[in-house]
């Protein structure tokens, strides 16, 4: 009989139920559910409906059961950085604000008060991005200091989640990390840290590697959805998870992995917290069996939906993709510029950005995704070189994984503009790597290094020539 494991994987579009198991060796994958994500405007806040998706969860677990199919264990992986508080009665406090917000807005400045920017990459490790959980927090204590004072707990999204269907309240490691609160040295939070911010160093639950078992479901959700089953920690990061799917051949490969972010970087033993890194902004965030995802965030895919969004008419990304390939408009953006993190309209904002700087202002989606695209190839070659010399060694070949593995002119332009072969797959990567956490944890597969040999024997991968 076959094992079953449940890879619940939640995006910022999206999320999907993924049930896997071995046959001949292989991991076999089977999408069961899906659910539209997205932040929605609340209170003035962009937020995510966080009781929806946890009804979405259990909707989908509902289905393996219909399909007989119960899996031994499940685990969710979403986004990082954002979090929601608990009160004593575990009540959640406000809401589960998304990154996007603008909440965060000078609160750099606030946050330099108590330590300056060297010092707290020395400290964490993680690169600067405005939206990570410790300006978040920084927001809060600066706005809306009762929400701070009345925590109890803080709970990443898919700890929450986790939360909610055992009763154990943990903090997984590869997202706690994105908190930059969590020390590179001791992988434990980073307590002086926390207390110089002047944060509530009580409300941080302890942290739990992936692959730890949490329990089996609460009674409740056991009568909801007909069956039992074990929650097992799954690198609850995406990005992580994506990353346990690279099927590493050689050591030193540069990935990306790709979706509504690119995350374009490398793995690493050690943590670089040097100014050199900091710098370049590359960050060393948490990885399974503590490897280093030593990466930068590039704008990604965000870019491409929201045009996609825009438009209003229903285009696949193949025909986007398609369209943009027979446009010849040179104009690049700089695709890490916040500019559009979160602009009102993304077409708009890239027409205006083109304009600026005295450039070929596109016209109709197909040219602005053009400017996209070649934006996103030359933003990869410039970073693979930044790679290159921060690390010392020279890559030949990058691997894209992620759904936007998909994205065929974008492989293309990558391969001919950086020069190196492109590797495109898995483009399940993210599912295939909360399964193979999973997988690991009952002994199916016994390493890392053993996961990615049989992703790498499972899955299509696409190769592309400069
Ligand atoms: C990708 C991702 C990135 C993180 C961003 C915000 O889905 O998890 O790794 O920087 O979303 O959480």
């Amino acid at each position: 009989m076959n094992k079953y494991y449940l890879a619940i994987d939640i995006g910022a579009s999206g999320g999907r139920h993924i049930l896997a198991h071995r046959e001949d060796g292989r991991m076999v994958l089977e999408e069961i559910y899906r659910f539209p994500n997205g932040m929605i405007e609340m209170d003035g806040e962009l937020i995510w409906e966080v009781d929806r998706l946890f009804e979405e969860i259990k909707t989908g677990m509902k289905k393996c059961l219909e399909l007989g199919k119960i899996p031994e264990s499940v685990g969710i992986d979403t986004w990082a950085v954002d979090f929601v508080l608990l009160d004593e009665k575990d009540k959640r406090i406000g809401n589960a604000v998304a990154y996007r917000d603008g909440r965060t807005n000078g609160m750099d400045r606030e946050v330099n008060c108590f330590l300056g920017e060297e010092e707290l990459y020395r400290e964490s490790g993680i690169q600067k991005q405005l939206f990570n959980t410790v300006y978040q927090l920084m927001a809060l204590k600066t706005k809306k200091p009762d929400q701070l004072k009345r925590a109890n707990k803080l709970l990443m999204i898919p700890d929450y989640f986790h939360y909610l269907l055992t009763g154990e309240a943990v903090s997984e490691y590869t997202n706690a990390t994105t908190t930059q609160l969590v020390s590179p040295k001791t992988k434990e939070w980073n307590k002086e840290l926390i207390e110089k911010l002047g944060l509530p160093l009580q409300i941080f639950a302890t942290i739990k590697n992936p692959g730890t078992e949490l329990g089996s479901l609460k009674e409740v959700i056991q009568k909801e959805i007909g069956y039992n089953c074990k929650v097992v920690l799954p690198a609850t990061h995406d990005t992580a998870s994506a990353v346990m799917a690279v099927p590493l051949k050689q050591e030193d490969t540069v990935y990306i992995s790709s979706g509504t972010w690119s995350l374009m970087g490398t793995e690493q033993k050690e943590a670089n917290c040097s100014e050199e890194s900091r710098i370049h902004n590359f960050t060393n965030e948490g990885g399974y069996d503590y490897r280093f995802r030593y990466l930068k965030n590039i704008m990604g895919l965000w870019m491409i939906q929201s045009v996609k969004k825009e438009i209003g008419r229903t285009l696949g990304y193949g025909e986007i993709c398609e369209a943009a390939s027979r446009c010849s408009i040179k104009s690049l953006v700089d695709c890490n510029d916040n500019r559009f993190l979160a602009p009102k309209n993304m077409t708009e904002e890239v027409q205006r950005a083109c304009r600026e700087s005295g450039q070929q202002v596109p016209a109709g989606i197909a040219e602005v995704a053009a400017v996209i695209y070649n934006s996103l190839a030359v933003c990869y070659g410039k970073t693979i070189q930044e790679i290159e010399e921060i690390t010392g060694k020279s890559y030949d070949c990058i691997h894209i994984v992620g759904g936007g593995a998909n994205a065929e002119y974008l492989n293309q332009l990558t391969a001919r503009i950086t020069g190196r072969i492109v590797y495109a797959g898995p483009i399940e990567a993210t599912a295939a790597g909360n399964i193979a956490a999973q997988m690991i944890a009952a002994g199916e597969l016994n390493s890392l290094e053993e996961a990615r040999e049989c992703i790498f024997q499972s899955f299509p991968i696409a190769t592309y020539h400069p």
